[in-house]
C-alpha cells in the first residue's frame, strides 16, 4: 500500500527521493507527491500528482533543489486518487509537509472541529487534518508540535513531517504502520520499506508502534510519543540492492517464479538435522515440553497466506497428528474466538505487516495465547510482536501477486509439521522419508519450470475463458485455492475454487463447454476418487486442464509434474498453476506486476 521516504543530508533531494518512491511503486498506490527544503531553501516547495511515478517527475520543475525532502506514493482510503488528495499536505502557513500511512478513524470528528475553527481544507484526506494540528500547536519544538497533534489522533499511522522553520530535521512517528530510519554517512534516510534504502544503506532501525524519532543529517534519536528516550541500535538488512531489480525477466512475477529453486533451497538450508532425521527452527522457543502440550494449531493468514496456511494445516495434522485448522485472520479477529492455552496460534504474512494479521496477533496476546509468526521480512511487525517465529527466507518479493512467498511458506509449514511430528509420533523412518522429500524440492520445481512453453500454449487456449473452476481433494483442495486466487488477481478471469468432492452438491450444475475445470490429480489415496469426478465433468462436456502425477485419459490436457512425498505434493502441484496464471494475463495484456486495485502489503483493514 502507500509508501513513504524521506531524506535528510547534503545530496540533491528530489532526485533521490524519486528513486525511492520507484522502489515503492511495487506496493500498489494511485498517485505520489513530494516536499523539499534545505538550509539555503526559504519555506517547502511540493508537487503532487495523481497517477504513477514518472507523471510526478514529469511536473518536477528543474529548479526544485533543495537537501531534505519527503514523499509519498498514496493508496486511498479516504477520499478519491487525485492530485489534492496526493500527499504530502501542506499546512495553510505552508510551512508543514506530511505524509502519512494509514487511517486517522476520528479525522471526521477533528475536521468539523478545525473548521469550525477557520481552517480551510484543501483534501478530503484523513491525514490533512494531522497536518493542521501541527501547524496550530503553540509548542517550541517541532518534536513537540507533532507529539501534541498525535495525541488528538486515534486510528494508525506512519508519518513524516517536515517544518520550514526546522528544516534541519524530519521528524517521524509510527502507530500501527511501518517506518524505518536508514542511516549512511552524515545523511539519514525514512522509508515505510527498506526497499527504498537499500541501494544507499543497509544500517537500519526500525520503530516500534508509539515510537517516533528526530533524524538529521548526522544524527537520530528516538524516543516514545510520551517524550521518553528509546535506544535503537541499528541492524543490517540482509537483503541486497540487486533483489529488488528485474534481473533480465520482463516482470517480477516471472522472476519471482523462477527464483524458487534457489528460494527453497534457501529456507531448509541449515536446518535439517539428519542425526534425528528432524530440523531445527531457531526462532520457534518451543521446547519439547510445551511441544507436547500443544493440542491444537491454528493457523491465521489472509489471502495467499491463508491458502499456504490450509496445506500447512494439513501438513501438521498428517505428519504431527495434532488437530490443525486455517482461517482468514480477517475474521478471526472480529469474532471474539475463544482462546484456548494449549493452543498454538500461527500467524502468517509475507510483508510482516499485514494489518488483519497484525490485528489478530495483538488480540491473541492480549487473551495470554502463545504466537508463533511465519513471515518473511525479517524484523517486520509480526516478526516482533510474535513470541516465537519462523522466517521464510524467500528474499524480496516485489509482484504484487504472491508466488516464491507462498511456496516457502509452504515449505516452512513443512519443516514446522516435521519438527512437531519427531517431538511426537512420527518415526524417524518416516521423518528421513519427508527430509529427503524436501530436498527433492529444488530440483523438482526446476524440472516443472522447464515446461514453460507447454504451460503458456494451454495459457493462451485458456485466455477467453469467462470464467473456471478449480477442483481438487484434501491435499489437492488448497492448491486449487490458491491456484483459482492466482488466476483471478492477475488475469482478471473469474475463478472458483471447489472441493471435488462437492461437486455433485452444486456447482456440477454450472459445468458445460464453455467452462473449463482445473483439476488437482495427485497419485495418492484419492486418485480413483478424483478420476471420478473428472467422469463426471467430461461426461457433462466441460473441458479439463489435469495437474497430475500421470497423464490423465479423461482430462484434455495433463500437466505432468514430478512425484514426491505425498505430503510434500501440494508444494509443487501449484507451480505450474503460477505459470498458468501468469501467461493467462499476459495473452491478455495485464498489468502483470500491479494488478487492478490490489496492493502488496495489506497495511490498512
Ligand atoms: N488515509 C490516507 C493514507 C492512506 C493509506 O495509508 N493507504 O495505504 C489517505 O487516504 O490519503
Amino acid at each position: 500500500m502507500c509508501g513513504i521516504v524521506g531524506y535528510i543530508g547534503k545530496r540533491d533531494v528530489a532526485p533521490l527521493l524519486l528513486e525511492g518512491l520507484q522502489r515503492l511503486e511495487y506496493r500498489g498506490y494511485d498517485s505520489a507527491g513530494i516536499a523539499v527544503t534545505g538550509p539555503k531553501a526559504s519555506g517547502l516547495k511540493t508537487v503532487k500528482a495523481k497517477g504513477r511515478v514518472r507523471d510526478l517527475e514529469a511536473r518536477v520543475p528543474s529548479r526544485f533543489k533543495g537537501t531534505t525532502g519527503i514523499a509519498h506514493t498514496r493508496w486511498a482510503t479516504h477520499g478519491a486518487p487525485s492530485d489534492e488528495n496526493a500527499h504530502p499536505h501542506l499546512s495553510q502557513d505552508e510551512k508543514v509537509a506530511v505524509v502519512h500511512n494509514g487511517i486517522i478513524d476520528n479525522a471526521s470528528e477533528l475536521r468539523a472541529k478545525l473548521t469550525a475553527d477557520g481552517v480551510e481544507f484543501l483534501s478530503e484526506t484523513d491525514t490533512e487534518v494531522l497536518t493542521h494540528l501541527i501547524a496550530r500547536s503553540q509548542a517550541d519544538t517541532l518534536e513537540e508540535k507533532v507529539r501534541e497533534a498525535l495525541r488528538h489522533i486515534e486510528g494508525t499511522y506512519g508519518i513524516a513531517v517536515l517544518h520550514a522553520d526546522f528544516n534541519d530535521r524530519i521528524v517521524v512517528a509510527r502507530n500501527g504502520s511501518p517506518v524505518v530510519l536508514g542511516i549512511g554517512e552524515k545523511e539519514m534516510f525514512v522509508a515505510s520499506d527498506v526497499a527504498a534504502l537499500v541501494s544507499h544503506t543497509r544500517q537500519v532501525v526500525t520503530l516500534d508502534d508509539g515510537e517516533m524519532a528526530t533524524i538529521k543529517a548526522d544524527d537520530y534519536r528516538t524516543y516514545t510519543t510520551e517524550g521518553s528516550r528509546t535506544t535503537a541500535s541499528p541492524t543490517t538488512v540482509e537483503w541486497e540492492a540487486e533483489s529488488y531489480d528485474m534481473g533480465g525477466h520482463d516482470t517480477y512475477m516471472h522472476k519471482e517464479i523462477f527464483e524458487q529453486p534457489d528460494a527453497v533451497d534457501r529456507v531448509l538450508r541449515g536446518r535439517i538435522d539428519d542425526r534425528f532425521s528432524t530440523v531445527h527452527l531457531g526462532g520457534l522457543n518451543l521446547d519439547a515440553h510445551d511441544a507436547r502440550k500443544v493440542r491444537r494449531v491454528k493457523i491465521l493468514g489472509c489471502g495467499t497466506s491463508y491458502h499456504a496456511g490450509m496445506i500447512g494445516a494439513q501438513m501438521i495434522e498428517e505428519l504431527a497428528r495434532i488437530p490443525a485448522d486455517a482461517e482468514p485472520a480477517s475474521e478471526f479477529r472480529y469474532r471474539n474466538a475463544v482462546v484456548d492455552p494449549d493452543t498454538l496460534y500461527v500467524a502468517v504474512s509475507q510483508s510482516g505487516e499485514t494489518y488483519d494479521v497484525l490485528a489478530a496477533v495483538q488480540e491473541l496476546k492480549r487473551k495470554g495465547a502463545r504466537v508463533l509468526g511465519v513471515v518473511n521480512v525479517v524484523g517486520s511487525a509480526i516478526a516482533r510482536e510474535a513470541d516465537a517465529g519462523v522466517y521464510v527466507h524467500a528474499g524480496p518479493e516485489v509482484c504484487v501477486v504472491s508466488t516464491k512467498c507462498f511456496t516457502n511458506t509452504t515449505v516452512a509449514f513443512a519443516l514446522l509439521a516435521l519438527h512437531l511430528g519427531r517431538i511426537r509420533d512420527l518415526s524417524a523412518a518416516d521423518g528421513k522419508r519427508i527430509i529427503e522429500g524436501l530436498r527433492m524440492l529444488p530440483g523438482q520445481i526446476a524440472e516443472i519450470l522447464k515446461r514453460e512453453d507447454e504451460i503458456k500454449k494451454i495459457a493462451k487456449s485458456y485466455a477467453d475463458a469467462r470464467s473456471m473452476l478449480f477442483i481438487g481433494r484434501v491435499r489437492g483442495y488448497p492448491v486449487a485455492r490458491e491456484a483459482s486466487l492466482k488466476l483471478k488477481e492477475v488475469s482478471y478471469i473469474h475463478a472458483e475454487a471447489y472441493p471435488a468432492s462437492e461437486l455433485k452438491h452444486g456447482p456440477l450444475a454450472l459445468i458445460e463447454p464453455a467452462l473449463p475445470t482445473v483439476a488437482i490429480v495427485p497419485d495418492d489415496d484419492l486418485l480413483e476418487k478424483n478420476r471420478a469426478a473428472l467422469e463426471e465433468i467430461k461426461a457433462r462436456s466441460g473441458k479439463i486442464l489435469a495437474v497430475a502425477h500421470q497423464e490423465q485419459e479423461k482430462a484434455d490436457e495433463t500437466i505432468v509434474v514430478p512425484k514426491n512425498e505425498n505430503e510434500l505434493d501440494p508444494i509443487l502441484m501449484g507451480i505450474p498453476l503460477q505459470l498458468l496464471a501468469y501467461h493467462t494475463a499476459l495473452a491478455l495484456g495485464r498489468d502483470i506486476d500491479k494488478p487492478r486495485n490490489l496492493a502488496k502489503s495489506v497495511t490498512v483493514e
